[in-house]
């Protein structure tokens, strides 16, 4: 006898502003390909048909804003009332694969993972956002992060503990899934990524210009979070290299004593360094609190060695 995949460890959240074209379809594909998942559509105060056509699936829980939050404002709204252990993000415009999420759901489950993190075909993507999105790629990996190719996709699951303490981080709007992967690499959760394919969106796009800007913000709100002593403790380095060298080769060429201007650079990175080192003990203080709940998950014996990220 065949044995049928059951999900009722997992919620699935379906975040939809103005998706009459494409909700219907996607809520019928989870109940049907997903059986007992618990399915929750976060309705963001959309202007069109979205909450009746999404009425038309049984079974499915439906939130509604009073006002349109945001992207990531559904997603919290819907993670705060799932009721499972494991909880994924799923788009309403008829975008992602169930099969997609079936495979990374079975992959988290089997592997103990905090996350697994879809990643998307770059191929056909449109020049725009695939330059966007190498802007994205730079910035984070100046601040210190090496991440993989897709920072914000929005097909990903995660175990709840991973990702439920550090909702107040994730802000109302897009860049909710870049912080999300940046929180769980700077947890140093064990994740992985997966290569999904995707449909082409039913309806129009909700993504414009400023949101990138708001993701370029946030990639910078969270490393201050999780890492000050890396900005600081960079930039504090490099000038005290710079002012101590650049002063003492003045010094001992133009005999003239150590530079002014020198001195001022030196002490800018000392400074610097030391605002680093306080910042950093603030934002570890504030992180146990948030992380203490997450601390089993990171023992987890299948929990791979997270030194590739
Ligand atoms: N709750 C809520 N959801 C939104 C909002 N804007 C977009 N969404 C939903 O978020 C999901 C992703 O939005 P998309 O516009 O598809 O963004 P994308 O998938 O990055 O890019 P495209 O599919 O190419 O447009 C969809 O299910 C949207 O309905 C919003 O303001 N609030
Ligand atoms: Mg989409």
């Amino acid at each position: 006898m065949a044995i049928v995949a059951d999900y009722r460890n997992l919620s699935v959240i379906v975040p939809a502003f103005n998706e009459e074209g494409g909700v219907q379809q996607t809520l019928e594909a989870l109940k049907k390909n997903l059986p007992n998942a618990e399915i929750i559509l976060v309705d963001d105060c959309s202007t069109d048909n979205t909450p009746e056509m999404a009425k038309k699936v049984d079974g499915v829980h439906i939130l509604r804003h009073r006002f349109n939050r945001g992207y990531g404002a559904a997603l919290k709204s819907g993670m705060v009332s799932s009721n499972r252990e494991h909880i994924a993000w799923f788009d309403a415009d008829g975008e992602h694969r169930t099969e997609d999420l079936q495979a990374m759901f079975k992959l988290l489950e089997e592997r103990s993972l905090g996350a697994i993190i879809g990643r998307r075909q770059v191929k056909g993507q449109q020049k725009v956002r695939f330059y966007g999105k190498l802007v994205l790629r730079l910035w984070a990996r100046l601040l210190g992060l090496r991440l993989d190719r897709d920072l914000n996709c929005g097909l990903r699951v995660f175990h709840k503990e991973a990702i439920l303490p550090y909702l107040n981080m994730l802000p109302d709007r897009f860049s909710a899934s870049t912080t999300s992967t940046m929180i769980m690499l700077e947890k140093k959760y064990p994740i992985e990524f997966f290569d999904i394919r995707t449909n082409p969106r039913i309806g129009h796009s909700k993504v414009r210009l400023r949101h990138g800007f708001e993701t370029i913000l946030n990639i910078f709100r969270i490393s201050m979070i999780f890492a000050p002593l890396r900005i600081y403790g960079t930039l504090g380095a490099v000038l005290v290299v710079i002012g101590f060298v650049y002063g003492l080769g003045m010094a001992l060429t133009v005999d003239k004593g150590f530079p002014a201007f020198a001195l001022v650079v030196l002490m800018a990175g000392f400074f610097l360094l030391a605002i680093g080192a306080i910042a950093d003990q603030i934002s570890r203080w504030q992180l146990s609190a948030a992380g203490s709940h997450s601390l089993d998950l990171r023992r987890t014996p299948l929990a791979e060695p997270d030194g590739k990220h």
